[in-house]
Formats: structure tokens, C-alpha cells, sequence
């Protein structure tokens, strides 16, 4: 049986309680598993009859006993989201009742859909390809204005259009060097002007160049960025996470340990998603064997972190303990080289120690950020110095973490619009790939070593219809679609 044989059901909304709640069938037996389950309100209306994009007032009913009153959509193939027949069930959104529609449906022949099988199929009977079809996922979780413009814009096709036209330019120049290829004797080969082959190929080439530098530039808003707030006991980072969230999220207290676990919340900064972790604190005596897991949570924290708050409390003088934080990020920051550490200096309503051994300060300082600094001014410019008592700081700091990632001062609206990049790292591997062959290729010379630039081009061709789902294993589509919402 193929895979689109059978009709699909899932309820579309999340189980809760809600107003509504949508359960969908997709599929050749649609309109049949609904009939036997349906009761229209005007009984002279016959459902498999109806308009389609119609709406019907009407009644779940099981032998004879109404279950829900409901209005039934009905969308006719191939104009559907799937292209196939398709129903959708607007019921009430109690979990019973969801449940129990899903299960008539399923009693009537349908089978329970995979995450992501009506996208699937939309892509499988070729409505959508590949790229939109991730991006309705994308969409779904977006959290800004500027992902939903991302996102959106794939939908549409932007990221398809972009990628089959440099599979037509692709497929231009092959057409021209396999003529020359075909026909080495004929006077037509001895038209063919190579350099303009050439120069063709360096075109696609800086087309994808664009293309990957766009989208290298979006990564972060596109995956979110892992920030963690790192210090000794005490400093204040429960305090920040708290202040940056705006609500009390963590235990904040003047007991040494407070925070043994980590924790993570996400915020949304200028568009960007920020999963924020407060760590526990750091010390070289930790007093049990809880605060030791602790510690090796907050180690991990500082290895999965795009950025890391290093928070000292400016009121007292560094001491061991920074230095083993210090040391903690130093190991890090040493392994991946576009790790970001800001130093974040609390406690600012009180008198300011922390640079009254400055030789200490300057120790630590070259241990995170490997140079020497001179004086104090040096570090008023690139800390950031707060109080979470008295919430002030804050702003500064936003801004700073803003501007780090802020990709609005990188990227121009116009490219925005035009959606002239790719919209997840699957494609952008893939984007890759095509360069380093498109590249690889102009190191050949023309027409001696036709065949070989014929086969860098031809192997372009081949990953950047991956890109947009041409020839992909089902593999490749499983892992792509499993990461759907059920009922989508
Ligand atoms: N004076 C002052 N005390 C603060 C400030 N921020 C935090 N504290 C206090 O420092 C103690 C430790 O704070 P907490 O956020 O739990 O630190 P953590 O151990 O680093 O998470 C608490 O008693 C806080 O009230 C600040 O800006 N100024
Ligand atoms: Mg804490």
C-alpha cells in the first residue's frame, strides 16, 4: 500500500480545555468516514455532496447518541492542503470530546496521522516542496515578528524561487558544456565561448555565496541563542535571571547555594530568542554531593552557551572563587573560538571594591579574555555594571546583548523581504556543499577538462534538489517531518 493510500486523522489543537478544537481527516475515504459518523443539521443535506471550502452546522453522532454539535468543513481534492479530500471537525475543545471524535474516525477506517503526515502529503503530492513545508513547521513555533517574516516568506515559495533558479543556471551551463562535451569535433563546439562559461559559473557561484552569507547572518534568530549566567556564590545571578524575566523565576538569597540546579526560561529580546540559564553558583568548597552535580550542570551551561554573563559582585574584592569561574570559562572560551563573554559587575548601589586590588582584577580578566588591560576606564567601557536591588542596568545590558546578535544593523530589510537566504541549518549544510563544488569546478580549465567541471556541476545539481525535496530517501523525510506538531 502506498504511503497515501489510507485516510489520515489527529486533532489539529492542542488537548486541553478550550473553546474549539479541530479534529482533520485527510484522504480518498474522508468524506465517506464522515458521513457515518456526521449528522447534518438540514437532513436533506448528503455531506460527500456539499461545495467544497463549505461549512455545515451538524451533529457527531455513535449509535444513535449526539456526542458534540459541530460545523464540518469540507475541501475537496486536489484544491486542499493535502490535495486530498479533506474534513475538518470544529468541535468543542474538551479532551473527551476530541478524543472521542478521533476515536469514531479511526472506528470508521482512518488511520491515527504521524506528526507533520498532512504537510507530508501536501509536499508528496507535490502542492508544496520541501522548503515550505519546513517552513510551516517553522512557523508554527515562531516566537517574533522577524521569524514570522522569515518563515513566512519561505511558505510562500521565496527559498524554493531562490534555489530553482540557480538550479536553472546550473542547468544552463551544463547544457553548454555537454554540447561541447557531445559534439567535440563540430564546428559547434568551437562557438561556445568558455570564457562566458566561466563566467556564468563564477555568477551561480556568487549568487550562492549571497545567499549562504544571509543566511549565516539569521542562524541566531532562526535557532535562538543559549545565554548563561555564570558566577561564585552570591553575586546576584539568580537576581538577574529574575530581573531579565521580569518576574520572580528563581529563589534569590543571601544564603551561599541557594540555586543547586539549573534553570532555564526563554525570552524574546528585540526578536530574538534568548534561552536564558541561572546556574549555581561556583566554589572550591561545595558542601555536598548535590551542589557537586550542580556545579557540573554549570559547567555544561557554559559549554552550550553562545554567551556567557560572567557576574561579579563589584562590592567586595575578586577572590579565589571568581578565579575558578574564570577558570571554568577560560577552558571553554580556549575550545570554541566564537563564544562570547560579557562581564556583568552587580551590586552597584554599594561603594565599589572590586577594583581596589586591580592587579587581581587585571589576573582575572586575562584569564577569560587572554589580553591586559590597563585601568579601570578600560573595563568601564566594556562591562556592564548593574543593580538588581535596584533594578538599574538592565537596559544597558539588553542593549548590549542586542547589538551582539542584532541582526537588523547586518542584514537589509529589502533582503528580509525578498527572503534571499535559507531558513534552517539542513539547508544551509546542503548550501554548502554546492558551493565547494560550484567552486571546485572553476579550478578546471575549459574545454580541457569539460567532463570534470560537468561533474562538479552535476553533483550541485543533485544536492540543491535536495534542497527543495527532489530525489530525497525517506529517511531524510522522516527526521524532517518528526519534528512536526501532531495534527499539522
Ligand atoms: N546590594 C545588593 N544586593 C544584591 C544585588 N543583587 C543581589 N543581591 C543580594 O545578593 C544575595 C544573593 O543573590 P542571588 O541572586 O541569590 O545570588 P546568586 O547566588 O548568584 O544566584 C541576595 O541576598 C540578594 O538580595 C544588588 O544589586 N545589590
Ligand atoms: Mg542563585
Amino acid at each position: 500500500m502506498s504511503l497515501l493510500d489510507d485516510t489520515i486523522v489527529a486533532i489539529s489543537t492542542p488537548l486541553g480545555f478550550s473553546g474549539l478544537g479541530i479534529v482533520r481527516l485527510s484522504g480518498k475515504d474522508s468524506f465517506k468516514i464522515a458521513e457515518e459518523i456526521f449528522v447534518p443539521k438540514n437532513k436533506s443535506k448528503i455531506l460527500s455532496h456539499l461545495k467544497t471550502f463549505t461549512t455545515h452546522l451538524g451533529y457527531i453522532v455513535e449509535d444513535g447518541k449526539v456526542i458534540d454539535e459541530v460545523l464540518v468543513t469540507i475541501m475537496r481534492a486536489p484544491h486542499s492542503y493535502t490535495c486530498e479530500d479533506v474534513v475538518e471537525f470544529s468541535c468543542h475543545g474538551g479532551v473527551w470530546v476530541l478524543k472521542k471524535v478521533l476515536e469514531l474516525c479511526v472506528k470508521k477506517g482512518a488511520r491515527i496521522a504521524e506528526p507533520g503526515e498532512f504537510t507530508k502529503r501536501a509536499f508528496l503530492n507535490g502542492r508544496i516542496d520541501l522548503t515550505q513545508a519546513e517552513a510551516v513547521c517553522d512557523l508554527i513555533f515562531s516566537q517574533s515578528e522577524i521569524q514570522n517574516q522569515i518563515f513566512v516568506n519561505s511558505l510562500l515559495g521565496k527559498t524554493k524561487q531562490n534555489i530553482q533558479k540557480i538550479i536553472k543556471d546550473i542547468e544552463e551551463i551544463m547544457a553548454v558544456i555537454n554540447l561541447g562535451i557531445e559534439y567535440p569535433q563540430e564546428d559547434d563546439s568551437q562557438n561556445i565561448d568558455y570564457l562566458c562559461v566561466s563566467r556564468d559559473i563564477m555568477r551561480v557561484k556568487e549568487e550562492i555565496s549571497v545567499l549562504i552569507e544571509n543566511s549565516k547572518k539569521i542562524t541566531p534568530i532562526l535557532t535562538g541563542i543559549n545565554l548563561a549566567i555564570v558566577g561564585k556564590v552570591n553575586v546576584g545571578k539568580s537576581s538577574l535571571l529574575n530581573m531579565l524575566l521580569s518576574y520572580d523565576r528563581a529563589i534569590v538569597s543571601e544564603i551561599p547555594g541557594t540555586t543547586r540546579d539549573t534553570i532555564s526560561e526563554t525570552i524574546n529580546l528585540n526578536g530574538l530568542p534568548i534561552r536564558i540559564v541561572d546556574t549555581a553558583g561556583i566554589r572550591q568548597h561545595q558542601q555536598d554531593i548535590i551542589e557537586k552535580i550542580g556545579m557540573e550542570r554549570t559547567k555544561d551551561a557554559i559549554k552550550q552557551a553562545d554567551i556567557i554573563l560572567f557576574v561579579l559582585d563589584g562590592s567586595i574584592e575578586i577572590d579565589e572563587n571568581d578565579f575558578l569561574v574564570a577558570e571554568f570559562i577560560s577552558e571553554e572560551v580556549k575550545k570554541v573560538n566564537n563564544k562570547i563573554v560579557l562581564l556583568v559587575i552587580n551590586k552597584n548601589d554599594k561603594p565599589l571594591k572590586i577594583f581596589d586590588n586591580f592587579n587581581k582584577f587585571k589576573d582575572l580578566y586575562k584569564k577569560v579574555f587572554f589580553r591586559d588591560i590597563k585601568d579601570p576606564t578600560e573595563i568601564n567601557k566594556e562591562a556592564v555594571f548593574i543593580s538588581c536591588l535596584r533594578k538599574e542596568g538592565i537596559r544597558d545590558l539588553q542593549q548590549k546583548i542586542s547589538d551582539i546578535f542584532d541582526i537588523s544593523k547586518k542584514l537589509n530589510t529589502q533582503d528580509v523581504n525578498e527572503g534571499v537566504f535559507v531558513t534552517n541549518l539542513r539547508q544551509l549544510d546542503i548550501l554548502e556543499k554546492v558551493y565547494l563544488y560550484v567552486s571546485n569546478s572553476l579550478t578546471k580549465e575549459l574545454p580541457k577538462e569539460a567532463e570534470i567541471v560537468a561533474e562538479d556541476l552535476r553533483n550541485a545539481l543533485v544536492e540543491l534538489k535536495k534542497i527543495i525535496g527532489i530525489d530525497i530517501t525517506e529517511d531524510v523525510l522522516e527526521i524532517i517531518f518528526s519534528r512536526f506538531c501532531v495534527g499539522k
